[in-house]
Formats: C-alpha cells, structure tokens, sequence
C-alpha cells in the first residue's frame, strides 16, 4: 500500500480539508500520514472560528521525522494558515520529496474571486513559490488568476483556462489544473495543461455552491495517481466523486459536501475491497 503525507488544517466542524481528505484515501487503499498546520473550530466559512496556530510545532515535527528513515510516495498541501506556513510546506518537500514522491499543490485560498477569509494578500506569493515545488498544481479559477496575476473572470471558458495556465507556465509551473471551468452555459469541469499537452473535460453543472469540494477533488486526484491512474483519468475521476457527492448535499453546504454515501461509488471505481 502506497503511504502519502498530507499538510493542511484540521477545521473541528465543517467537512474540509483533513476530515476530507483521511476517509478518501483510505477508501482509496492509501495510507495518509499528516501534519496539521492549524486547528480551527469551524472552516473559514462560519463567522469567528477559533483558530489554534500550530505553525511553530510544523519543524519539530519534521525533525522528528527525519531521525526516523520514512518515506512517502506522494505530498499532498492544502490549506496554510498563513506565508509561514507556505514555506515551512516547502522544506517539507526539499525533505521528503524527490524522484519517487508526487508532490501534489492545491493552493487552496481563494474562491468566487476573493481570498478566503483571514488571509492575508501576501499568501498568493507564498503559494506560488510553494507551487513551484509540486509536480501538479491543482488551483481553482479564482487561484489561478491570482497565482497567474490575471483578472479574474467568474466566466471560465476554455480560452481563458488555457490563458491562465499558459501564464502559469510562464512563472515556472510545470503541471496545473484548473478547476471550475465552464466550456457552455450549464456546464463545469476542468482543464489540464503541462506546456505539452492539455485536456479539457467537461460535465453536467449542478445549480449548488458547496463548502470542501476542492479538498475532496485533490484528495481523488491524489488517490487515483497512487493507484496508477494518469492526471486526466484522475481528474475525471475526482470530477465525477464530487458531481454525485454535491447532488447529495443537503441545503446548509456550510457542513461541506456528503460524500460518506458515495464511498462505496468510489471503492468500486478502483476495485478496492473496503
Ligand atoms: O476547503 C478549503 C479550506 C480548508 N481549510 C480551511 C478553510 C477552507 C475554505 O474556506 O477555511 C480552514
């Protein structure tokens, strides 16, 4: 079994990031090892969460690891709290990425075209820089503008999303794939360029706006490129995990999406035995 370590937030209430992420891959035949970055009574989406900032705990960690000969197949960060943290992610990577680990980067901090609450403009450069670090960089429309240091539109066609990545290439990202495309009216997916190749792929909208599905779409991408698939199939994947899981979604999406009762869905698609 593959093992991956993951660095992002644990957010108490509120499906995101960790609490997302752990159930996937497990589901997915992955071990998942973390380090959390910060733990919040609530995600950012809830007025005033508590927020307990582990940021100086995030390099002893690391030192404890690094005394210990472990390895990982994959990186996967979300979330930081803060630039700090962005860097700390990085020397994370310089430590335990190389050859043999996938470092995946959802620069998770922005989405409808604004930051998320309680971060700072100075957090865009940081992730960029972290960004630089990743085999595959997986923005929404929203953060690839600002990683990119493009408008934001709130209409993502395909011209755009090729416009985007193109000048993501252009500040050294060699893999990006932009969520929230719209092809056409009434559609969403998303687009994949590695300067080489591209792919776009594109399904039916469901008319819901729901809290963590970046985090569940990177938690799939992850898992499936452990378990051997390629970045479109991936993707795809992970497009199709999300689109049942928000069709399933209650009203108050404040609690993130439902994906428990889609698991199985997801177990079946990798022929896994849960
Ligand atoms: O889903 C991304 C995310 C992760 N972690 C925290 C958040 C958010 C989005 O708002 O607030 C703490």
């Amino acid at each position: 079994m593959k093992r991956i370590l993951t660095m992002q937030d644990l957010s108490c209430l509120g499906k995101c990031s960790l609490t997302v992420i752990l159930p996937v891959l497990s589901t997915m035949g992955v071990e998942c090892a973390v380090l959390p970055t910060a733990v919040l009574s609530t995600h950012t989406g809830f007025p005033g969460p508590h927020v307990i900032d582990l940021t100086q705990q995030i390099s002893p960690i690391i030192d404890h690891w690094s005394t210990l000969n472990v390895a990982f197949s994959g990186i996967l960060t979300g979330y930081q709290a803060n630039p700090a943290q962005a860097a700390m992610a990085q020397s994370l990577i310089d430590r335990f990425g190389g050859e043999d680990c996938l470092t995946i980067c959802d620069p998770a901090m922005a989405d409808h075209g604004k930051l998320y609450s309680g971060l700072t403009p100075e957090m865009v450069g940081a992730m960029r820089t972290l960004c630089l670090k990743a085999d595959l960089c997986l923005p929404n429309i929203t953060e690839g503008a600002l990683l990119a240091g493009l408008p934001y539109r709130p209409t993502a066609d395909e011209g755009y999303c090729r416009e985007v990545a193109q000048a993501l290439h252009g500040k050294g990202l060699s893999s990006v794939l932009l969520t929230g495309m719209e092809q056409s009216p009434g559609k969403t997916g998303f687009f994949w360029s590695d300067g080489h190749n591209t792919y776009a792929h594109s399904t039916d909208k469901l008319p819901r706006i729901c809290h963590g599905t970046g985090d569940l779409f990177a938690a799939v991408v992850m898992g499936a490129r452990m378990r051997g698939l390629d970045v479109p199939k991936s993707g795809a994947l992970a497009a199709e995990f999300v689109k049942r899981c928000i069709a399933g979604t209650g009203e108050d999406s404040r609690y993130g999406v439902a994906f428990e009762p889609e698991l199985k869905w997801l177990a079946n698609q990798l022929d896994c035995h849960v």
